[in-house]
C-alpha cells in the first residue's frame, strides 16, 4: 500500500452443506499445517472458530454456522436470522455437495440460504473420486443456485484423495479475501498440529500447579480428539510420569490436584478455541521416559 507497510488478507470463511458431504475432511485438509488460534483480537472471540489458515501475509478464519450443521431441523426456522447473519458475517461461503449423489431435500434448503447470501460462493463438488455422475450431478447442483446474483464459482474434486486440488481451491478463497489485518497473531510454532499444541497447553496447566513438586517429570499427549455435531470438542489426553510415586503427585488427594489442571486447561482450550470443551486427562506411567529415544520421539521431543 501507499505507507510501503505489507498489506495482508484476512478474513472469515463459512464451510456449509447437509452432514456427511466432506465438510470436515474439506477443513482438515484446508488446514493442513494446523495453527492454533493464539490470542483473537477481543470482537473475534466469540465466534465458534473451527480452524485457522495462515501464510505470512494471507488468514483464513474458519467459523461455524449455527443452525446449519442439521438443515432438516432448520427448515421451520429457516428464513431464520441467525444463519442469514451468520452468512451475511462471513467473506467467502464454502457450500459443499456429494457429487455421488444428485440433490437431496437437504441440499436445496442449503442452496437456497446459500444462493441468497450477498457474499462470494465456492460451490464444492467433493468426491468426484466415487461419482459414478459428476458431471451431470455438478449440473443438478449448479441448477439449484439459479437466480443468484452474487459472484460465485465451482470447483469439482475429492477432499480425501486430491491434497492439490484442495490447496488450488485453499488458494482460490485467499484470492477473495478483503484486505484486512490479521485476526489472530501467527504464533511461533505455526507448523504444530492442534493436538500438539492442545498437549503443550495441557502441559503449562500442569507445570504451573506442580511447579515445585515435579520441575521437569511430566510430558503429555493428545490421545483422540473428537467434535460433537453440537460443536462440543472432546479432547482425551495424557499426562506422562517417570515413576510410579510421581503419579500421585499429579493425581492429588482424591484426585483434587489432577481435577485442577484440567478445569485450568480445558478454560484455556475453550477460550482459544471458541468452542465448549470435554477434556479427559489421565496420567500414565512410562519408566524413565527421558532417557528412552523411543518415548521422547513418540512424546513429540525430538
Ligand atoms: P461432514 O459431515 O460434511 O463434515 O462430512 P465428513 O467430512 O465427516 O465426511 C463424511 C464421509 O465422507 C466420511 O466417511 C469421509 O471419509 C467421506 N469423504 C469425505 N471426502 C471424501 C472424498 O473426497 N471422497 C470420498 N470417496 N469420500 C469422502
Ligand atoms: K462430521
Amino acid at each position: 500500500n501507499e505507507q510501503g507497510a505489507p498489506s495482508t488478507r484476512a478474513g472469515f470463511v463459512a464451510i456449509v452443506g447437509k452432514p456427511n458431504v466432506g465438510k470436515s475432511t474439506l477443513l482438515n485438509n484446508f488446514l493442513g499445517v494446523k495453527v492454533a488460534p493464539i490470542s483473537p483480537k477481543p470482537q473475534t472471540s466469540r465466534r465458534g472458530v473451527r480452524g485457522i489458515f495462515t501464510t505470512d501475509e494471507e488468514q483464513i478464519v474458519f467459523v461455524d454456522t449455527p443452525g446449519l450443521h442439521r438443515p432438516k431441523d432448520a427448515l421451520g426456522k429457516y428464513m431464520n436470522d441467525e444463519v442469514h447473519s451468520a452468512l451475511a458475517d462471513v467473506d467467502v461461503i464454502v457450500w459443499v455437495v456429494d457429487l455421488r449423489h444428485p440433490p437431496t431435500d437437504e441440499d436445496e434448503l442449503v442452496a437456497r440460504i446459500v444462493r441468497d447470501a450477498p457474499k462470494p460462493l465456492v460451490l464444492v463438488g467433493n468426491k468426484v473420486d466415487a461419482a459414478k455422475y459428476p458431471d451431470e450431478a455438478v449440473r443438478l447442483y449448479t441448477n439449484l443456485l439459479e437466480g443468484r446474483t452474487g459472484e460465485w464459482q465451482s470447483v469439482v474434486l475429492s477432499a480425501q484423495k486430491d491434497p492439490a486440488a484442495v490447496a488450488a481451491l485453499r488458494a482460490s478463497i485467499l484470492a477473495l479475501l478483503p484486505e484486512n489485518p490479521f485476526f489472530y497473531p501467527v504464533g511461533s510454532a505455526s507448523d504444530q498440529t492442534r493436538e500438539v499444541w492442545a498437549a503443550e497447553l495441557v502441559r503449562e496447566e500442569a507445570m504451573k500447579k506442580l511447579r515445585e513438586e515435579l520441575p521437569y517429570a511430566v510430558a503429555t499427549r493428545v490421545t483422540s480428539w473428537t467434535e460433537r455435531e453440537d460443536g462440543l470438542q472432546r479432547i482425551e489426553a495424557e499426562l506422562v510420569v517417570e515413576k510410579a510415586s510421581h503419579k500421585g503427585i499429579v493425581i492429588g488427594k482424591g484426585g483434587a490436584q489432577l481435577k485442577e489442571i484440567g478445569q485450568a486447561a480445558r478454560k484455556q482450550l475453550e477460550v482459544f478455541l471458541s468452542q465448549k470443551v470435554f477434556l479427559g486427562l489421565e496420567v500414565i506411567v512410562i519408566h524413565d521416559w527421558r532417557k528412552d529415544p523411543e518415548a521422547l520421539r513418540e512424546l513429540g521431543y525430538e
